[in-house]
């Protein structure tokens, strides 16, 4: 924590701040280790505080290490500018991502006489964007759960069951083995539904002869994994086993180019050639990849619009697909670390097609 309270220091500097105060659940999370729903995190150069009410006291106490800690009553507004004030923040970064329209006027109007609030803007991306050990060992436990769970799905899928009674069976296998929580909602499509890239379970059965797609994560430690495989429930048709076999190239080629000093849209690119080549590339309408940690969505981006440069221990995800409306769809996903040497895969479920 002393490490990520440095560090969230240097990069506030960065933007002339000399305070923050920060309240999304991961950064929440991430800079004070509290893991409860509300409390609000306020750093200046020298201090740090936990602001939170009566429920939660006890348990910052104990997991917050190096915070004062403030029990709020009502308004909780005058809590936190009295915090503010009295740690002298002149300029208090926020985060304009997430901090409601409401909640900064309020603020605003409380320390205007002595303290300016700026937005944080792009330089929220960099706080958790790039893991330490403790993260990238949490992120790899979840993902090693969901990749269990895999192969216990394919004893489990059979033509007649329910999309949902298959993402009930995940989310009730990882919770078993250590997952704490679903990390988004389980997109589990089949036939024709699996065209759409994200179509979440229904009461539709599964007929034979179905692509399948899994998309899929649970929470290990409050860190997400993300995961995806596409199945054929039987026998594959010819043009299944084509789609799924361009795909799964693209997948392979995009691999190669994870890696430091790499912009994530060049790696977007390569994938997305390879799709466009095979002639499907109106079919791929999203990014490549984002980065995965607290949060399941969070930078950088592997799409074109990926700006960001690639560096160690980033932690990515690489999934391709094509979709296409009245037929189905295939995407392959895995989770990378950004390693020193190149990428480091950390799913191990086999990625040639499966014929169940
Ligand atoms: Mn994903």
């Amino acid at each position: 924590m002393t490490k990520r309270i440095a560090r969230i220091r240097e990069i506030i500097k960065n933007i002339n701040a000399d305070g923050i105060i920060a309240y999304s659940p991961e950064n929440l999370r991430y800079l004070s280790g509290f893991t409860g729903s509300t409390g609000y995190v306020i750093i200046s150069e020298k201090e740090a505080g936990f602001v939170t009410d009566f429920r939660y006291t006890e348990q910052a106490s104990e997991q917050c290490k190096g915070f004062e800690i403030i029990k709020n009553e009502s308004p909780l507004v005058d809590y936190l500018s009295n915090t503010i004030k009295k740690y002298k923040i002149k300029r208090l970064a926020f985060e304009d991502n997430f901090m409601t329209v409401e909640f900064y006027e309020k603020l605003r109007e409380k320390i205007k006489d002595t303290t300016e609030i700026i937005p944080l803007k792009e330089k929220a991306e960099e706080i958790r964007i790039i893991k330490d050990d403790d993260e990238l060992e949490n992120i790899k436990k979840a993902a090693e759960i969901a990749d269990l769970a895999f192969s216990h799905i394919l004893n489990y899928i059979k033509p007649g069951i329910k999309e949902k009674d298959i993402a009930l069976e995940l989310e009730y296998f990882m919770k078993k083995h250590g997952s704490s929580n679903n990390s988004f909602e389980f997109i589990i499509a089949s036939g024709h539904r699996s065209s759409m890239p994200h179509g979440v379970a229904t009461d539709k059965k599964i007929n034979n002869g179905d692509l399948l797609t899994l998309d899929y994560g649970c929470v290990y430690n409050g860190y997400c994994s993300d995961m995806t495989r596409t199945i054929v429930v039987g026998k594959a048709t010819d043009e299944q086993r084509k789609i799924y076999n361009i795909v799964l190239k693209a997948q392979k080629e995009a691999l190669l180019h994870i890696r430091a000093g790499v912009l994530g849209k060049e790696v977007d690119k390569i994938a997305r050639d390879i799709i466009a080549e095979a002639g499907y590339g109106d079919n791929f309408g999203h990014g490549l990849g984002h980065g995965v940690g607290l949060a399941i969505h969070e930078e950088p981006r592997l799409s074109p619009a990926g700006n960001r440069i690639l560096e160690e221990n980033m932690v990515v995800t690489n999934e391709p697909g094509i979709y296409i409306p009245g037929f189905g769809g295939v995407r392959i996903e895995d989770l990378i670390v950004v390693g020193k040497e190149g990428p480091i895969v950390l799913n191990r479920s086999p990625k040639e097609l499966i014929e169940l």
